[in-house]
């Protein structure tokens, strides 16, 4: 078998960095330590090797808003590896009433064509006999974390009943409930006054959607989490009032985690101010990018521990897409990219300005995610018998982010113009060199399906409602069956 080794790089895991050569066979990692030999050698003088990056949440090719997102898994993998990232984990969307493992296989009908490796999460979209079977059926195919939209009312948004049901039938099947936080009703009622009033460009959209309709929904999902003894998993956490929530559910020994986007860690509310309406509408994403003193709390929030993974939320959409929305800001499809952009940006950002050491920069884009959703020592780490999905990374490489060399298949970047110090020389997913100095060598079809294990033992939320966790009749649906 032909083996590849990684020679003269310091290897850098979320616990150490030390100096070693990296022996890959077979697409695992067999050995780490010195003067390794093999049949091909990469250089990696100057570089750090680093587990590739993990995105935990995209939506390739998704239905949404009356159209489809325009990067797919072929697309959409593609311009993960070229950023560094090797394993994406996107999100399953049974549309209302369609069974969800119905919808699993429609997605492994779309996968087929990555290039990196995947996993998925699944929505719950709507609620009802058929969708706590088959949360069950889910778990047995390897799809373990479950997503609940509080928001997109009317479409893909739960009530709190659901919720409860849900995330109580999430905690019993040992699985992660996720949550999308944004009050959809005060959204709804928001729009429809911006509306009436005139307001129909982008910059409404962010009014439409302010920080407290963020932060109320997070504090909810997080007591109703609590309430039904499951873990939780905040998605694109935005704003400091999200973040409080977050910060006081772990300090109070709850299992919640935050996650920061890329997009609100760098880019802010004043891009919908643009005087290009093209400009503003194509950063048009929920929740909308918020203010300096935002990012400051989600980049302490890093810092500090209390966040744990920054994603994408990878959601891209054409010029052509974005233009739905012309004359009526809550038609623009909402969704911004960042697959190809998120590790440099992050590097350039946080490595760079001495906010993040190395180690801890591997942590959120990569071993932290690994270990919430289970795939480590699989995934998210630099050992002997792990994956080789790999990253050479030279943080003296520099490029300025333009749409006119991106993978991706829109036609603009939300980065286009930004400068950053930090790209990968070599990016391996499970041994294959996808990856050299930016020219891109990846197979289509190359990526795996990576199914993930509950874990009812030790995923429980550490509730301080024992009474309401303690088991006791329940309907089908997981509604009592008498009390409370
Ligand atoms: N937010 C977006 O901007 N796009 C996809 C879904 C979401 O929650
Ligand atoms: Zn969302
Ligand atoms: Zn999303
Ligand atoms: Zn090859």
């Amino acid at each position: 078998m032909a083996s590849t080794v990684i020679k003269g790089g310091t290897v850098v895991t979320a616990d150490l960095s030390h100096a070693a050569d990296v022996k890959i066979e077979g697409g695992v990692i067999t050995e780490i330590g010195q003067n390794l030999k093999g049949d091909r050698v990469l250089d990696a003088t100057g570089c750090y090797i680093m587990p590739g990056g993990i995105d935990p949440h995209t939506h390739l090719e998704m239905p949404f808003m009356g159209t489809y997102s325009a990067d797919d898994f072929e697309s959409g993998t593609r311009a993960a590896l070229a950023g560094g990232t090797t394993m994406v984990v996107d999100f399953v969307l049974p549309g209302q009433g369609q069974g969800l493992m119905d919808a699993a296989q429609m997605w492994h009908n779309k996968s087929g064509r990555a290039h990196c490796d995947y996993s998925y999460h699944m929505a719950v979209t709507w609620w009802g006999e058929k969708v706590w079977e088959d949360m069950a059926e889910s778990v047995k195919a390897g799809i373990t974390s479950f997503k609940h939209f509080l928001a997109y009312k009317g479409a893909l948004m739960v009530n709190d009943d659901e919720l409860f049901a849900s995330f109580r039938r999430v905690g019993d099947l040992g699985g992660l409930a996720m949550v999308h936080a944004e009050n959809g009703d005060v959204v709804a009622e928001l729009t429809a006054k911006l509306l009436a009033e005139g307001n129909r460009g982008p910059e409404a959209h962010a009014y439409s959607r302010p920080p407290q309709v963020e932060g109320e929904a997070t504090n909810r999902a997080i007591m109703i989490a609590d309430m039904a003894g499951v873990p939780l998993y905040v998605v694109h956490v935005s704003c400091e009032e999200a973040h409080e929530a977050i910060r006081r559910a772990r300090q109070a020994g709850k299992r919640v985690w935050g996650e920061p986007l890329i997009q609100h860690l760098t880019l802010d509310e004043s891009e919908y101010f643009h005087p290009d309406w093209d400009h503003a509408a194509r950063r048009v994403m929920s929740p909308p990018f918020r203010s300096k003193d935002h990012q400051a709390s989600l980049w302490a929030g890093l810092q500090s521990g209390s966040l744990s993974v920054v994603a994408t939320d990878h959601c891209s959409f054409t010029t052509e897409q974005k233009r739905f929305g012309m004359g009526d800001f809550s038609k623009i499809p909402n969704g911004t990219g960042g697959l190809e952009d998120r590790l440099p940006m992050l590097w350039t950002h946080g490595v760079g300005t001495g906010r993040l050491t190395p180690n801890e920069f591997v942590a959120v884009t990569s071993t932290n995610i690994a270990k919430i959703l289970n795939l480590y020592p699989k995934k998210g780490a630099v050992l002997v018998g792990a994956d080789a999905d790999l990253v050479v990374w030279d943080p003296k490489a520099e490029k300025v982010i333009t749409a006119g060399t991106q993978q991706s298949a829109i036609d603009y970047n939300v980065f286009e113009g930004h400068k950053v110090a930090g790209l990968p020389r070599f990016t391996l997913s499970r041994g294959h060199v996808s990856v050299t100095e930016g020219k891109v060598d990846s197979r289509e079809g190359h990526g795996r399906f990576v199914g993930r294990e509950a874990r009812p033992a030790v995923n429980r939320a550490l509730s301080q409602w024992k009474e309401l966790t303690a088991p006791r009749p329940v309907t089908r649906t997981g509604v009592p069956a008498t009390g409370v």
